[in-house]
């Protein structure tokens, strides 16, 4: 079973309700046992800047099977909670993002593990640097990619994890 870093995003609709049904749904995923989860952050729109604030936060997880099944599993969330894929980088009521895999890398079409934009996005490193630790990826440790990112000090958290819990929204 290896550690797996899940990202979570959403900036359309109730944003909340959809980050939380998302942390919920993957903690009912058989096989796929939720360990840890980051605060929720508010965040401005990387890549695609015309577009409403994100709120993104990271999940860690330990799966009885390897990231291609796991990534089926996000995508089949997202489904269940009604996302309509329409552009790239566009906007999204929830996206689930595969991260990074502790003992696990995948360079196919269909995924890629680490994520390839991981070491450029504030947003997915700050809530990563939370639930992971300062660990190393492709060498470099997460505080020191971070500090080539200066809209690190755009990242604002606005609510925290409780222990033992899930929870974010109170429904
Ligand atoms: N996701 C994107 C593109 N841009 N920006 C922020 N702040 N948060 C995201 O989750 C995000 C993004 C593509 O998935
Ligand atoms: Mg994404
Ligand atoms: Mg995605």
């Amino acid at each position: 079973m290896s550690r797996l870093y899940i990202g979570l995003g959403s900036n359309s609709g109730d944003r909340e309700g959809m980050m939380t049904s998302a942390l919920h749904a993957l903690a009912a995923e058989p096989g796929i046992d939720v360990q840890d989860y980051s605060s929720l952050y508010e965040t401005p729109p990387w890549g695609k800047t015309n577009q409403p604030d994100f709120l993104n936060a990271v999940v860690a997880v330990r799966a009885a099977f390897p990231g291609e099944a796991v990534l089926q599993r996000c995508l089949a969330v997202e489904r269940e909670l009604g996302r309509v894929r329409r552009e790239k980088w566009g906007m999204r009521t929830i996206d689930l993002d595969l991260l990074y895999g502790e003992d696990e890398e995948c360079h196919t079409p269909f995924l890629e593990l680490p994520h390839p934009y991981l070491k450029e996005r504030a947003f997915v490193l700050v809530p990563l640097l939370q639930v992971a630790g300062d660990i190393r990826i492709d060498g470099e440790r997460i505080s020191s990619l971070l500090e080539n990112l200066p809209e690190q000090n755009v990242i604002k958290e606005i609510k925290k994890p409780v222990r033992g819990k899930l929870i974010w929204k109170r429904f």
